[in-house]
């Protein structure tokens, strides 16, 4: 199969993210993909040229003036988060599909944990004025989604328990937006090293300086490329991530899981977030009143209550890490019960060229 990955950035590095460890999976399983991508420099950060695999080639977002014959379009069009495809490849699309041979086209949406998720999954959707069928794929948690993203790489757990226990300083990663709580969260801090990512959060760790008690540190980290990203999730105890793919990627790592959801307008991402830790804090593991500190701590972490709250509650947190710690543990084989993104994904087309 050939498949096509149209991928627009709206900001940051989750749209390419995203759509580069989507495109990798699929090589890895050995489908040849074209990336389309209008800012291709940001790939430049996020692959190591060393893995950039052979059946895979990024292509600029093509001109308005390009042109598409049918023999250019894909058997398998994915554009991700309702980016739309170019017009003229569009037309392309609709010219094979009136030769009898329609391209599979999917719309890859965002990750969501929420109940309508499951209802809205491959629900197609006819073009107006082509032969064409569009098709809605929902990642998520559950099996009535199109599941995660996850490669055979994906390495095991590191255990955290004993350093989470053990006295030694906390290893914490930052990798977040601004945070207008960040300076009320660095005061709480007790016995532990801040490794922030480039960020926002590293500017404001940085001038926090004098807010950090004595027996804290901070520690910069560089970016590196998304195949080496695993393992400085693993490094760390607890994960501070935003987004989507590094909010994945730490689930898959087993720690405990600090999201700060990309913001929306009237506060839909906070709907998210609550959809979220609904599913991922196990009433078995963390009992109710520690659930409750979590859930205004994150809350809060997310500019949902009081910036305070996020230093007043952090004793509450550090003392229920290790129920935090066996949830994320218990969280990640949850997941792995359900298929891998690219797995679902693929049997999904198989059925539709059928
Ligand atoms: O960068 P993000 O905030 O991405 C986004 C975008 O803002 C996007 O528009 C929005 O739709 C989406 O969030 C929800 O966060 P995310 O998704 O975690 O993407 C970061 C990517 O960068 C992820 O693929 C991991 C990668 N990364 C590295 O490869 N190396 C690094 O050192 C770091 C810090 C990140």
């Amino acid at each position: 199969m050939r498949w096509a990955i149209f991928c627009r950035v709206i900001d940051n590095f989750g749209d390419a993210g995203v759509c580069w460890r989507l495109t990798s999976a699929l090589s890895q399983r050995g489908e040849s993909v074209t990336l389309w991508i209008d800012q291709p420099e940001i790939l430049e950060q996020l692959v190591d040229p060393r893995q950039h695999p052979e059946q895979v080639v990024i292509q600029t977002w093509p001109a308005d003036t390009a042109t598409f014959s049918s023999a250019d379009v894909a058997d398998v069009v994915i554009e991700a988060f309702a980016c739309d495809p170019p017009a003229a490849y569009v037309d392309a699309m609709a010219q094979r599909a009136a030769s009898g041979h329609p391209p599979v086209w999917i719309n890859l949406e965002y990750l969501s944990a929420e109940d309508w998720v499951g209802e809205h999954h491959r629900l197609p959707s006819p073009h107006p004025r082509f032969p064409l069928i569009k098709h809605f794929y929902f990642p998520g948690f559950t099996s009535a989604s199109g599941g995660l993203l996850r490669g055979p790489d994906l390495p095991d757990p590191v255990s955290t328990s004993s350093d989470l226990l053990a006295g030694e300083p906390l290893r914490i990663f930052l990798f977040g937006y601004e945070q207008p709580a960040l300076n009320d969260w660095v005061r709480a801090q007790k016995n532990a090293v801040l490794s922030v990512a480039p960020c926002p959060l590293a500017y404001q760790v940085a001038n926090a300086g004098q807010m950090l008690p004595a027996d804290c540190s901070v520690q910069r980290l560089p970016f590196v490329a998304q195949s080496a990203f695993d393992a400085v999730l693993q490094a760390h105890a607890l994960l501070f991530v935003r987004g989507e793919d590094s909010f994945v990627r730490a689930q898959w790592a087993a720690k405990p899981v600090f999201w700060q959801i990309y913001p929306q307008d009237d506060a839909a991402h906070i709907v998210k977030l609550r959809a979220f830790y609904a599913r991922y804090l196990n009433p078995d593991i963390i009992p109710l009143a520690a659930r409750e500190h979590f859930l205004s701590f994150i809350l809060a972490w997310n500019g949902s209550g009081a910036p305070a709250l996020c230093g007043a509650l952090w004793p509450e947190i550090l003392r229920m890490l290790p129920a935090l710690q066996e949830n994320a543990l218990n969280w990640r084989q949850h997941l792995l019960k359900q298929p891998d993104l690219v797995t679902q994904l693929r049997a999904f087309v198989a059925d539709l060229v059928k």
